[in-house]
This record gives structure tokens, C-alpha cells and sequence, in this order.
């Protein structure tokens, strides 16, 4: 296993997710610990109702773990609007394909605020068991119009606090610096590279950070 972030040493990550552009951001964000991430393409994440994205991503892991020993994770995310009480949310995906990108822009017409965060969890297992999860949060502002071509989802709306540009303006290197997913995925990596020098438990409880 590796001795920390800049050993030369490849580790494998197996990611369970239908979204390609999510796997790309994946290998950016881990691919800075010398950690690389493969789409374990015969699963599909299995997702349940729920408010919690923590409970979704850790659901859908439980039932990948039945299926493989090798270290893997799922991730749930969405895009929570302050002046909507956190909506879309957990319902982010579904919300994006039916009332798109115009109809979180609609729903803003008259708010005062456009404050809004992306959040991210990630369920982690391995040795067909559930060990982490990790969350992370990026603050940002719903603009009045959608700029960018880059990304995916709700990216050419949001653009995250100390920047001027839309996720979807933004080359995947930048947008790594700022996103959610990445920086819920650096928890992961600094975890696991910490644990790699004790031994990684392989009897515990989920713990969260
Ligand atoms: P999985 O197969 O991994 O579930 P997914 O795209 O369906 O892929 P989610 O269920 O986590 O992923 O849905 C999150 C939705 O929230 C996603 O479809 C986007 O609409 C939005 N979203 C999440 N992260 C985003 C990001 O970085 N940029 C833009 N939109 C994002």
C-alpha cells in the first residue's frame, strides 16, 4: 500500500456510478494522491427516497459490497438552493432531467436570494464491507442565466464563492479545486492514505466525517 500522498505506487479505486463525467472528476480528484478510479461497469447504483445524501450513497454501497471485495464507493450528490429550502437536494438528478436548468431559474425569478451549495457524500468499502463516508459542501450563487459548456447537470448555473466563473466555464482541473465532490473525495484519499499506514479497519462501524 502506499506511504503517502506523492509515493509512486498506483492504488485502485472501483467506483459504482451511470454518470461518466462524474468518474472524470473522480480520477482528477484522486488522481492527485496517485489514486486511480475504475468504473465497475456490470453495477449500477441502486438508489432509495431519502433527504439524507449520506443514507442514499451508503444504501447503494451496502449493496454493491454483496458483490465485490475490491475497494469501492458510490457518491450522491446534489445541488441545494437556500431560497428554496435546500430544493432540489436529493432530488437533484430527477429534477434536472424534468424541469432542467430553466426551471431552477424560473423558480428564482423573484428570490432575493441565490445563495446555494452542492453537497457530496461518499460511501467507501472494501473487503465487502462498508468503512467510511465523507461529505463536503461548496458555497456558491445561482446566476441569472446559464454560461459555460464545459461539465454537466446544474455546472453553467452555479458558480462557487471566491471565483467569477460557472462550474461550466471552467476546465476540469479548476473546477477540482472548488467542487464538492472533490474535496469529499480528498477526505477520502487522506483518510485511506492515513489508515494504509495503520492497516485499514476491517471491523467497524461506517464512521463519517
Ligand atoms: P450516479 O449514477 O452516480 O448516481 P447521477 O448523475 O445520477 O450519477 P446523483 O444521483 O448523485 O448522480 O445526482 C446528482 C445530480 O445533482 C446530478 O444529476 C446533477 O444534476 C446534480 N449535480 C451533482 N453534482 C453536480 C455537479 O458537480 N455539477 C452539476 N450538477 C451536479
Amino acid at each position: 500500500m502506499s506511504e503517502g500522498v506523492g509515493t509512486q505506487e498506483l492504488i485502485e479505486f472501483y467506483f459504482v456510478t451511470g454518470n461518466d463525467q462524474k468518474m472524470e472528476e473522480a480520477n482528477a480528484a484522486l488522481g492527485q494522491y496517485d489514486i486511480h478510479v475504475s468504473k465497475l461497469e456490470e453495477f449500477q447504483k441502486l438508489e432509495i427516497q431519502s433527504n439524507d445524501l449520506e443514507e442514499i450513497a451508503s444504501t447503494a454501497l451496502a449493496l454493491v459490497l454483496q458483490r465485490t471485495a475490491k475497494p469501492v464507493f458510490v457518491e450522491d450528490s446534489g445541488l441545494f438552493v437556500h431560497e428554496l429550502n435546500g430544493f432540489p437536494g436529493p432530488y437533484s438528478s430527477f429534477v434536472y432531467e424534468t424541469l432542467g436548468v430553466e426551471g431552477i431559474l424560473k423558480l428564482l425569478d423573484s428570490a432575493k436570494s441565490r445563495k446555494a451549495e452542492f453537497r457530496s457524500s461518499v460511501a467507501f468499502g472494501m473487503d465487502g464491507k462498508a468503512v467510511a463516508n465523507f461529505s463536503s459542501a461548496t458555497e456558491g450563487v445561482i446566476q441569472l442565466q446559464g454560461r459555460g459548456e464545459k461539465g454537466f447537470g446544474f455546472d453553467p448555473i452555479f458558480v462557487p464563492m471566491w471565483t467569477q466563473k460557472t462550474f461550466a466555464e471552467m476546465e476540469l482541473k479548476e473546477k477540482t479545486i472548488y467542487s464538492h465532490r472533490s474535496k469529499a473525495l480528498s477526505k477520502l484519499a487522506l483518510w485511506f492514505l492515513n489508515e494504509s499506514k495503520k492497516g485499514i479497519p476491517k471491523e467497524s462501524k461506517p464512521q463519517s466525517t
